[in-house]
């Protein structure tokens, strides 16, 4: 099986131009855009054009199927509001290119997915949730964006398109290829990264209501202000989290909306989420426990109402030790020493699939170890050598 770098790489910069935000390399192409719809209508004719039958299933997730029994390869091509060139986008042409290859070579069956709204635009992977059952399908109808579009909304623009949903039963297992997203494999001068295992994510969305008033009028010690809720509530988590956490544990504060948000009002009303990370699932429950207490005293300390609910978290999934295993004499034989194996600090559609069939992972370095950030980039002889493992894989399977 011989992949063709140069036809990979053009395809990588055709998908860039969906969505380019005019700044670097960087992409804006959210869940259901019309940049993400039509980087899905061209995705079809190149899978179509690799000898795939393309099928968007009913939630937006667009399969390349080989026909055969054999491997899924793929990820995400739905970005971040300001999102990177490679962030799922790599993942899904690599596949693709590997289907090439595989074909090209008279087998074997090579199946590529490019899941929908990994980035969270409605749900968190609302794609591959419900594709692996994760998610009831009524539940991720009822989610909205933050621009208050249903997920059920979105996903009839492309109603026409779609098919039934796709029987899992042809894969044999999926395999994410990724860039890293940190700053190790770079540190490390390690072109590959053969993942062990994803991180578990759990997120609040919180509601802190105070009193709206006068800026001026107002003394200090009569004030419901909610924006002091939040960072009072913040205060608290960065002093008591550090007790319960390893250095890979992480917590962030990323959406905030404060209303009025005007220089001479007191704001009455704060609602922002609050997500948090580890490997571990007691630490993931003792993270949890600090962050609801926090927030309680916090309320009751400042007069304030608390509103709290819980969007749908991800468990932390093992990769298959078998894949693990022929990743890594792929990687020995196409980077030798020049690789490691390595934990996922973000999330990703495998750790989903893992509920179908087994899943495992492959990274490639990010420059600066920036992500989910116009800047993202890779190099690509890095890209190349990343995908030159993804196929030797693939043939010693
Ligand atoms: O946030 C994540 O880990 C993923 O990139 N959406
Ligand atoms: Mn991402
Ligand atoms: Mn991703």
């Amino acid at each position: 099986m011989k992949v063709n770098s140069a036809r990979f790489l053009a395809d990588l910069h055709a998908l860039r131009q969906f969505g380019a935000s005019g700044v670097g390399k960087g992409v804006v192409r959210p869940a259901f855009s019309r940049a993400d719809i039509a980087a899905r209508e061209w995705l079809t004719g190149r899978m179509r054009e690799a000898g795939l039958k393309p099928q968007l299933d009913p939630v937006g997730n667009l399969f390349g199927l080989a026909g055969g029994r054999g491997v899924l390869l793929g990820s995400h091509s739905d970005s971040q509001p300001e999102g990177g060139w490679l962030d799922g986008a790599l993942g899904v042409i690599a596949g693709l290119e590997v289907a090439r290859a595989a074909r090209e070579a008279g087998g074997p069956a090579v199946s590529v997915i490019s899941f929908q709204d990994e980035e969270g635009r409605y749900g968190a992977l609302t794609g591959s949730s419900v594709w692996s059952g994760g998610l009831l399908p009524e539940v991720a109808d009822a989610m909205l964006s933050a621009d208050g579009e249903t997920f059920a909304e979105a996903r009839a623009r492309v109603a026409h398109l779609a098919g039934g949903r796709v029987d899992p039963a042809q894969f044999t297992s999926f395999i994410e290829m990724h860039i890293e997203q940190g700053p190790w494999l770079q540190q490390a001068n390690d072109a590959v990264g053969v993942v062990t295992s994803i991180v578990g994510l759990r997120g609040l969305d919180i509601v802190f209501e105070g009193q709206q008033n006068h800026a001026g009028t107002t003394a200090m010690h009569v004030r419901r202000d909610a924006f002091q809720g939040l960072a009072a509530f913040n205060a608290r988590l960065n002093d008591r989290l550090p007790g319960v956490a390893t250095e890979r544990s992480v917590w962030t504060i990323g959406e905030v909306a404060l209303s009025p948000n005007a220089s001479s009002i007191i704001p009455g009303r704060v609602a922002f989420h609050v997500q948090w990370r580890d490997a571990e699932t007691e630490r993931l429950d003792r993270m949890e426990a600090i962050i609801r207490s926090a927030a309680d005293d916090i309320a009751a300390l400042r007069g304030l109402k608390l509103t709290v609910s819980a969007r749908p978290p991800l468990a932390p999934v093992a990769m298959d030790g078998d894949l693990q295993a022929v990743l890594s004499d792929a990687a020995d034989a196409v980077v030798p020493g020049r690789w490691q194996a390595m934990p996922s600090g973000a999330v990703h559609d495998a750790s989903n699939v893992a509920r179908l069939m087994p899943v495992a992972m492959v990274f490639v370095p990010s420059i600066g170890g920036i992500s989910h950030d116009f800047a993202e980039d890779t190099d690509e002889a890095d890209l190349v050598a990343g995908l030159e493992v993804l196929a030797e894989a693939v043939a010693r399977m």
